[in-house]
C-alpha cells in the first residue's frame, strides 16, 4: 500500500478566511455538538447553508455520546457571517425514502444545488439496510422536501452538476465496493439521468490509486463549477496511517482527509483532463488539526465561483466546525495543469 508523502501542504494559492471557523455549534440555538459538512448556494439574494449537526445532551463541549443528527439552516449576506434558523429543518421520514418505519437512521452531509431554478439537495442516508444516497427537492424556504430518488446501498457523497450535459442530468457518486477490493479502496463514479429520478450509464471517473496523496479512498466533495477549461471538481481524499494513533475525540481515528482538485471534460465529465498532484487543502490550521471529533479532516461540501473569479470553498474541519477558504479560478485551473 502506498503511503502519503510526509511533506504535504496546502496549495500556495489557497487562502483560509481570517474569520475561520465560520460556523460553530455555539451559533446554533438548539442542541449542537458538531456542526459540519454543509451545502452552500446563493439563493434569493443571499448565501444559504444547510448543515449537519450531530448533537449530544451537553452541547458544544460534548465529549461523550452523540445522541442524534439533524440538518440545520443558516443564511448570510457574505458567506462568512451566518445566522442560524431557530429550528432544524423538517427532514422527510422513512416512507419518503421507500423504507419501512424504523429503517431510516439519519440523513446527513447535505450538498445543495440550484438546478432549473429549484433547490435540490443530495443527502447521505443511513438505513438499517446500508448507506444510500438520495436526491431531494426542496421548496423555496426549505420548509418542505420531496425525495426524488435513492441509490442502492452502499453509496454516498452524491453531488450534482448544475446543468444538463448532453441533455442529461449528471451526478458524481462514491460507492463502497468492499468485496472486490478487500478493504477501503473507494473511487469516484458518475451517473446520468433524464429526469433526476432514474439514473444509469455509470462510469468510473477517478480511482483512489490515481491520486498521489490518497491510499484509502476518494469521493466527490463540492458540486462541480463550469469553467472554460473544464468542470472544476473539488474532491476529498483519504490516507490511512496505522501509526497515527488517536486523532481527535473519536477513540480510534487514524485517517487523514484532504481536498484535491481536478478538471473534468466539459462534454463528457467522466473524463479527467487534469488533476492537482498535491493537496489543494491539507489540514494545517488549529481548528483542522486539534480539538475536533476527528482531527486532520478537511471535508469540502460546497464551492461557489464569484463574479470576481474567486472560488469560495466551504468545508467541514475536524468533523466539528465549518470553515471557508478561497483561490482564484485561474489558480485552481493552473494547479490541475501543473505536471509535477
Ligand atoms: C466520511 C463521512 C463524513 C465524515 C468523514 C470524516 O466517511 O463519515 O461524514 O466527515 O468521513 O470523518
Amino acid at each position: 500500500m502506498q503511503t502519503a508523502p510526509a511533506t504535504l501542504r496546502s496549495a500556495p494559492c489557497l487562502r483560509r478566511h481570517p474569520a475561520n471557523p465560520v460556523l460553530t455549534p455555539r451559533q446554533v440555538p438548539y442542541q449542537a455538538s458538531l456542526v459540519f459538512n454543509a451545502g452552500v448556494t446563493k439563493w434569493q439574494g443571499r448565501y444559504i447553508m444547510v448543515f449537519r449537526n450531530d448533537a449530544g445532551p451537553n452541547g458544544p463541549d460534548e465529549r461523550e455520546k452523540l445522541t442524534h443528527t439533524n440538518i440545520g439552516f443558516a443564511e448570510s449576506p457574505d458567506g462568512v457571517n451566518w445566522t442560524v434558523r431557530p429550528q432544524p429543518l423538517p427532514m422527510p421520514g422513512a416512507a419518503a425514502f421507500g423504507l419501512d418505519e424504523g429503517d431510516l437512521r439519519r440523513v446527513y452531509d447535505p450538498r445543495l444545488h440550484v438546478i432549473d431554478g429549484k433547490l435540490v439537495l443530495c443527502m447521505a442516508t443511513d438505513t438499517n439496510h446500508g448507506v444510500i444516497g438520495s436526491v431531494v427537492e426542496a421548496n423555496d424556504d426549505l420548509s418542505a422536501f420531496k425525495v426524488l430518488c435513492t441509490t442502492l446501498p452502499d453509496n454516498r457523497n452524491l453531488v450534482l452538476f448544475p446543468e444538463r450535459i448532453g441533455g442529461q442530468y449528471v451526478r458524481l457518486d462514491r460507492p463502497f465496493p468492499v468485496y472486490s477490493r478487500g478493504r477501503d479502496r473507494f473511487d469516484m463514479w458518475l451517473s446520468r439521468s433524464p429526469d433526476l429520478r432514474y439514473w444509469g450509464d455509470h462510469r468510473l471517473v477517478m480511482g483512489v490509486e490515481h491520486v498521489p496523496y490518497a491510499n484509502d479512498k476518494i469521493g466527490p466533495a463540492a458540486p462541480p463549477i463550469k469553467t472554460k477549461a473544464g468542470w472544476l471538481c473539488i474532491f476529498h481524499t483519504v490516507d490511512r496511517d496505522e501509526s497515527r494513533g488517536k486523532n481527535g475525540w473519536e477513540p480510534t481515528w487514524k485517517k487523514r482527509y484532504c481536498a484535491g482538485v481536478a478538471l473534468l471534460d466539459l462534454n463528457d465529465p467522466s473524463k479527467v483532463v487534469g488533476m492537482s498532484k498535491s493537496p489543494l487543502i491539507f489540514p494545517e490550521a488549529p481548528y483542522e488539526v486539534s480539538g475536533g471529533f476527528r482531527d486532520h479532516v478537511i471535508f469540502p461540501t460546497a464551492a461557489i465561483l464569484e463574479p470576481s473569479g474567486e472560488v469560495k470553498i466551504w468545508y467541514g474541519a475536524g468533523d466539528a466546525v465549518m470553515a471557508l477558504a478561497s483561490a482564484h479560478v485561474d489558480e485552481l485551473i493552473a494547479l490541475c495543469r501543473d505536471p509535477r
